[in-house]
């Protein structure tokens, strides 16, 4: 992999306006990259497990790049787990490419040109694609399009986590991880969630493994990696893939329509924003096309 032209792009992609992302596009990449999504509260793990999980399946041949959309990850530099993961390990391996990228312009916890940023790594060939995502928000439902698999990180330490989580972020994960496997209140945690994962994942017949993980001393991440094989191999026989590409370019379309929308009433004037709802409403949709 060539780092410095894999950075270069990921950087023109997430500069990029709408304008120049339309000019950019092209048909829909014919790609087998594997996309993961993880995701959780803050200090659940997140970074920790991808730490881990790549380590360990960048030893079975496979190429990983990481996007880590948090500005507070430390997989942007500095350890991870005090001395006992030093992210030079990671940076280091040929296999693996780590990017930090910052969730600042964004509202839903995810940055900008996601769909984008994900193409130039899947054009660049990495075998499977993480992506860490502050875990507030809207960033779970976000991800849910962009992505394969969505892991929802959860640690043991408070007894009513699951409970006060928003409803149907537990639901539609792929796979229930819970770290921190050392602490006490592990085993109801994972009671809890073995009850919500029998009642079925977010694609239909699939039901999310609930995965014990301890990132700290490594130990778990065999039973994710084999967790994350089984659900490749059961979507590949049973999920409905147009309906995933017609999801995504949904999702994409919206995204860019709503940045394009934001463009235009950045440049709105204290007049413009004074007239009737109405004709503000009809200007704005038709000043939407970009380009010639
Ligand atoms: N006790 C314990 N602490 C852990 C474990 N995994 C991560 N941590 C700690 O939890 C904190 C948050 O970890 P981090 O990976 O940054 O979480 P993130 O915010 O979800 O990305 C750090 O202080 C880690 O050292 C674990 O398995 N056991
Ligand atoms: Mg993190």
């Amino acid at each position: 992999m060539n780092r410095r032209q894999i950075a270069r792009a990921l950087t023109k992609t997430l500069n990029a306006s709408v304008d120049e992302i339309l000019a950019a596009s092209n048909e829909p990449l014919t790609s087998s990259a594997v996309r993961i999504g993880i995701t959780g509260a803050p200090g659940a793990g997140k970074s920790s497990t991808i730490a881990r999980l790549a380590a360990y399946r960048a030893n079975q041949a496979k190429q990983l790049a990481i996007l880590a959309i948090d500005p507070s990850s430390p997989l942007s530099g500095g350890s991870i787990l005090g001395d006992r993961i030093r992210m030079d390990e990671l940076v280091e391996n040929p296999d693996i490419y780590i990017r930090s990228l910052p969730s600042r312009s964004s509202n839903n916890g995810l940055c900008n040109n996601i769909p984008e940023l994900i193409d130039v790594l899947e054009s660049n060939s990495f075998s499977e694609i993480i992506l860490e995502t502050v875990g507030v928000g809207q960033a779970e439902y976000a991800i849910r399009n962009q992505v394969d698999i969505v892991i929802l990180v959860m640690q043991p330490e408070s007894g009513d986590t699951i409970q006060s989580m928003k409803a149907g972020v537990v639901e539609m994960a792929d796979i229930l991880l819970v770290n921190k496997d050392d602490l006490n209140g592990a085993d109801k945690v994972c009671a809890e969630l073995t009850e919500i994962a029998a009642r079925g994942g977010r694609l239909e017949g699939w039901f999310p493994p609930v995965v014990r993980m301890c990132a700290m001393d490594n130990k778990g991440v065999e039973s994710l990696s084999d967790a994350i094989d089984q659900t490749i191999r059961w979507q590949a026989k049973y999920r409905d893939n147009e309906l995933i590409a017609r999801q995504r370019r949904r999702y994409q379309l919206q995204s860019l329509l709503e940045r394009r929308i934001d463009e235009l009433l950045d440049e709105a004037t204290p007049d413009f924003l004074s007239t009737s709802l109405t004709e503000g409403f009809r200007t704005i949709a038709t000043r939407c096309p970009v380009g010639g």
